[in-house]
Order: C-alpha cells, then structure tokens, then sequence
C-alpha cells in the first residue's frame, strides 16, 4: 500500500481544511454568552430582569439562570425560561431587588447536548 505523499502541497492544504472545518464545527456547537444585562459588572437601577443571548440556541429543560445575593442565598424564586422566539435567548426575572452585589450563575445546554456554564455579578445601585 502506498500512503499518500504529504511533501504535495495541495494534499497538505486540503488535510489542514479538513482538521480547521471540524474544529470550528466543534466549536460553534457550544453555547456561549454574547452579552447579557445588566453586562457584567455593571452598577445599575434594580432590573426587572436578567437576559443573557447566546451565541447557539438553548435546550429549554435543561438550560437556567440562577441568582444569588451577597451572602450567596438565592435572590429569586422563579424559574429562568428560554425566549419562545429566540431560543438563544433566556430570561429570569426579577423581584424588586434591593441596593448589593447579585451574583449570576448560567447554564446553557446547546442543541447538541453539550454544556457550557458561567458566572457574572452586577451591582444594585
Ligand atoms: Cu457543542
């Protein structure tokens, strides 16, 4: 069996398109914030809601925001929900909240099953 020679430049550049199209596809699949508000460590007037867009869209089950406040105990009592239509959208929203830090915990599960998380914290003038 001959293996096919890798000093051809066409071969090369096609191989390396192949590896950079299934990394990027990879990527892309994942779920990740694109801005949110408040934006992360803004100092604002108490919100009615928290939003954050990603950049996929979301699997509602299993997908939520979650608040906490300065001592680390939950801020809210209701439930996130996924923009009915927007799917890369997702909501909380908020009791009238009063003046501290809110700490924000998301999880987002894209389409494809795969989970990213993260954290920010906004300020309640
Ligand atoms: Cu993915």
């Amino acid at each position: 069996m001959k293996l096919p020679d890798f000093s051809r430049p066409a071969l090369r550049a096609s191989m390396l398109g192949a590896v950079a199209l299934l990394v990027t596809s990879t990527a892309f699949a994942h779920a990740h914030l694109s801005s949110s508000e408040p934006a992360a460590n803004a100092e604002v007037a108490a919100p009615s809601e928290v939003t954050i867009h990603f950049t996929e869209p979301l699997e509602p089950a299993f997908s939520k925001i979650a608040l906490a406040d300065t001592s680390g105990k939950a801020a809210v009592a209701t439930e996130s929900q996924v923009d009915k239509d927007d799917a890369r959208v997702m909501h909380l929203p908020l009791p009238q909240l009063s003046a501290g830090r809110y700490a924000v915990h998301w999880i987002a599960v894209a389409t494809d099953g795969h989970r990213s998380q993260g954290d920010f914290a906004f300020i309640v003038k």
